[in-house]
């Protein structure tokens, strides 16, 4: 192969697939075919062919399935986002704390209902997805997300992956770190609270006091979604995770120093880590030995320097995310502002519970890794990969290495360090926040993308990077455009996400408007009736592709009208609509599901309304009037 051949690159790689790196670094194979222009097929069976070297190959190959399911936050966009991996397809959009018009979510009466007391916030600020565990592995059931622009939490059932609970956590501002008791199970959901505010904050205390300020631990009850207790805390919270015994919760906690501006929250050379114990918070919880605030019964410990409640081990300063070892030995406190981690030994936090030892003995190493630490994630070899935000990389280090360094040894426990692009803040590894860690993928969620993809404007896309950390090498092998912004993600095996694929017709979601429908003599499954009950007006119809049960109904301008639609479509993926044109009406009825949408029928005349979910070749026709009479 003659170096001047135009159509290939320096490693004999055809140029139009220069940027697609999905080769292993010995890539020479098929030289001879390569010369000719190649068909998909032939360079797909290229690349699983040099799979097969390698071991683990991104490319999946049309109609063929991903190994992982990827949950990812959409950041401000406040949804969750369902990737496949390795091929970072876009599998699926849950809205959450956004709205959705394709779905309806946010305008529907289900959704509002879920929603609950914040059904008229619109927006959201999504961080961390984690899936439900049983005994440090996924069990399937749920996946929890923040909200910290309204301090919210919602669940996601994993059988129709769609939100159905979601509550405002009370007596705090910005709910950020989450995570979810790993063992024995999901009892609880953690999270943080990050901005401190006083108690109460109702205005009538003194706003300028800021020693009055307080930040919260909060446990959530994941069955019944409801916050169990808090824990007052002394700094504000940043990130936080579960321990593999059962015992210990550990959050990051910068601005220890109580400052309102930059240059007071950044004084002190040293933050804390606080770690919690759930036994004793419990105890304390049946004791009584609690406060509420602002009037609502939530309870409250006391959780602040000194109690038996916490401790509070001091790392170099303004620490950011937390993250426990798949092996339960440890909980990693990423520096930040410090080129260090911090490793702290959760078999050394019985002792510093019972005044043993001190909280610093609990720290086994402190490896230096580079700038800006935020996240670390782990394979299932006793590697380690932080990201590191200001030198854009991943730095691969070695925990039982890093050790030996602590102890006075001479190693170089870091193994590589790789170039992302550019300043990644999370990183996910496949199964790596649980015990079934397989150490086969990597993906850095990249703040910033600059110059990596076609220009579109002055906003761009985010870039979340996949990495082969399959060998002894991490390779970079796709670059994935994500929009607002992918905070965090989660990497789950396929074999512990079993979602349905029909609604069951007992599902709660929608089984308040069943039993409406009830009082009103109707069975959704067979009728289509209008109900007058004053100026409201129920108006139920049933759905088969491509009609729907009533071509038309009639109300008087000015009334409050529910649409209520049972989709009786029983063949997967037969989803319809229902649009109201003119009225901003829109919303999904999946097959064997019923949704319903409140709206005034503020305009005389005839107004047309549709299905707007294709479903039929005769889509378009499936369509009725509502006759709005003057
Ligand atoms: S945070 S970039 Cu919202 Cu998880 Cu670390
Ligand atoms: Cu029903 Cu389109």
């Amino acid at each position: 192969m003659s170096d001047d051949n135009k159509n290939l690159n320096k490693d004999n790689l055809p140029v139009n697939v220069d940027r697609r790196k999905f080769f292993g670094t010995s890539a020479a194979i098929g030289l001879g075919v390569a010369a000719a222009p190649m068909s998909a097929a032939m360079f797909a069976s290229m690349a699983k062919a040099q799979a097969a070297e390698a071991g683990n190959s991104p490319y999946v190959e049309p109609g063929e399935m991903d190994e992982y399911y990827g949950f990812w936050s959409g950041g401000h966009s406040g949804e969750v986002r369902i990737l496949g991996i390795p091929s970072m397809r876009e599998l699926m959009r849950i809205p959450v704390f956004n709205t959705d018009s394709a779905t309806g979510w946010g305008f529907t009466d289900e959704s509002k209902r879920i929603k609950g007391d914040s059904a008229h916030i619109m927006s959201g600020d999504s961080h961390h997805p984690h899936m439900s565990m049983t005994d440090g592995r996924y069990n399937g059931k749920y996946v929890f997300i923040n909200d910290k622009a309204n301090s919210r939490v919602a669940r996601i059932r994993c059988d129709v992956m769609k939100v159905d609970k979601m509550i405002t956590i009370p007596n705090v501002q910005a709910i950020h770190g989450l995570r979810v008791q790993k063992v024995p199970e999901t009892k609880y959901v953690i999270c943080n609270s990050e901005f401190e505010i006083p108690m109460n904050n109702d205005g009538k205390a003194t706003l300028e006091d800021v020693s009055t300020y307080r930040s919260l631990f909060n446990v959530i009850d994941a069955e019944k979604m409801e916050v169990a207790f808090q824990v007052m805390v002394d700094g504000n919270l940043d990130n936080t995770d579960a321990d593999y015994d059962g015992k210990y919760f550990a959050s990051t906690c910068y601005n220890s120093e109580m400052g309102m501006n930059l240059g007071e929250m950044i004084t002190a050379e040293r933050d804390h880590v606080v770690v919690f114990s759930l036994a004793r918070c419990e105890e304390a919880l049946k004791a009584g030995k609690f406060k509420t605030y602002n009037g609502n019964d939530v309870p409250v410990l006391d959780g602040r320097k000194g109690s038996a409640l916490t401790r509070y081990i001091p790392v170099p300063k303004s620490p950011h995310g937390m993250n426990t070892s798949p092996d339960g030995k440890y909980f990693i406190a990423n520096g930040k502002l410090s080129p260090t981690v911090s490793v702290i030994a959760t078999a050394k936090l019985d002792d510093l519970f019972n005044d043993k030892i001190q909280p610093r003995d609990t720290i086994v190493a402190e490896p230096e890794l580079g700038l800006g630490p935020l996240h670390t994630a782990f394979d299932n070899r006793g590697f380690a990969y932080t990201t590191l935000f200001l030198d854009s990389q991943i730095a691969k280090w070695n925990l039982e290495e890093a050790i030996k360094a602590y102890n006075g040894e001479k190693v170089n426990y870091i193994k590589q360090k790789i170039d992302v692009h550019y300043q990644p803040g999370h990183n996910s590894t496949s199964s790596g926040e649980t015990r079934d860690a397989d150490g086969k993928w990597l993906v850095s969620l990249c703040k910033f993308s600059k110059d990596r993809f076609l220009p579109v404007g002055p906003l761009r896309a985010e870039n979340d990077q996949l990495i082969d950390i399959s060998g002894d090498e991490m390779k970079l092998v796709h670059d994935g455009p994500t929009f607002a912004e992918p905070h965090d993600g989660t990497i789950i095996h396929r074999s512990k996400v079993k979602p349905s694929k029909l609604w069951s017709r007992d599902d709660p979601i929608f089984a308040e408007t069943v039993e409406m429908a009830k009082r009103d003599g109707v069975n959704v499954m067979t009728d289509n009736k209008v109900i007058r009950d004053g100026n409201k007006v129920r108006v139920y119809m049933t759905s088969v592709a491509p009609t729907f049960g009533m071509n038309e109904f009639k109300v008087k301008v000015g009334d409050t009208v529910t649409v209520v639609v049972t989709n009786l479509d029983t063949i997967e993926d037969v989803t319809h609509g229902f649009c109201m044109t003119n009225h901003g009406v829109q919303m999904e009825i999946s097959p064997q599901q019923t949704a319903s949408i409140t709206f005034v029928a503020d305009k005389p005349g005839v107004q047309w309304y549709y299905c707007n979910w294709f479903c039929h070749a005769l889509h378009m026709e499936m369509r009725g009037r509502m006759l709005v009479e003057a």
